[in-house]
């Protein structure tokens, strides 16, 4: 099963999101496995954005996920890792559609309050970056079947 990492940022937690968040991936049917929140240090966030290193936003997107607590999902299921960034929606959230995270919830880029993982390769390295592989439960839900054919 494919798995991916979602991030509610210091902004969505600050806005009372996490539930929100939560919730959704619950009722598309998606498997929680791993959650917990944390004070992100300076040196996971920049690890975690490395590839934006050279970026002139590079400095304040650091300083905004360390600015508050942010909470730290893995989520498994069926092409989960496209399906949820689908259901996060565009990085600016002025042009996230409507139904999307960031779309009901954003307006500036730099507060669009959700991460999640870009592909499956890049879902592996941050689920590496964020977690002990003994904080994430394998776990088959008892509604499967109801779920998948
Ligand atoms: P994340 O990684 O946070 O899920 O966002 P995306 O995958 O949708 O977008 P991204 O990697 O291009 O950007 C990472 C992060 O940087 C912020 N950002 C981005 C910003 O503050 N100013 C900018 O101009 C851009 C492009 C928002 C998301």
């Amino acid at each position: 099963m494919e798995r991916t990492f979602i991030a509610v940022k210091p902004d969505g937690v600050q806005r009372g999101l996490v539930g929100e968040v939560i919730r959704r991936f619950e009722a598309k049917g998606f498997t929680l496995v791993g959650l917990k929140l944390l004070q992100v240090s300076k040196d996971l966030a920049e690890q975690h954005y490395g590839e934006h290193q050279e970026k002139p936003f590079f400095p304040g997107l650091v300083a905004f996920i360390t600015s508050g607590p942010v909470v730290a999902m893995v989520w498994e299921g069926k092409g989960v890792v496209a399906a949820a960034r689908k259901m996060i929606g565009a990085t600016n959230p002025l042009n996230s559609e409507p139904g999307t995270l960031r779309g009901d919830y954003g307006i500036d880029i730099g507060r669009n309050i959700i991460h999640g993982s870009d592909a499956v390769e890049t879902a592996q390295r941050e689920i590496g970056l964020w977690f002990q592989s003994e904080e994430l439960a394998s776990w088959e839900p008892s509604l499967s079947s109801w779920i998948y054919e």
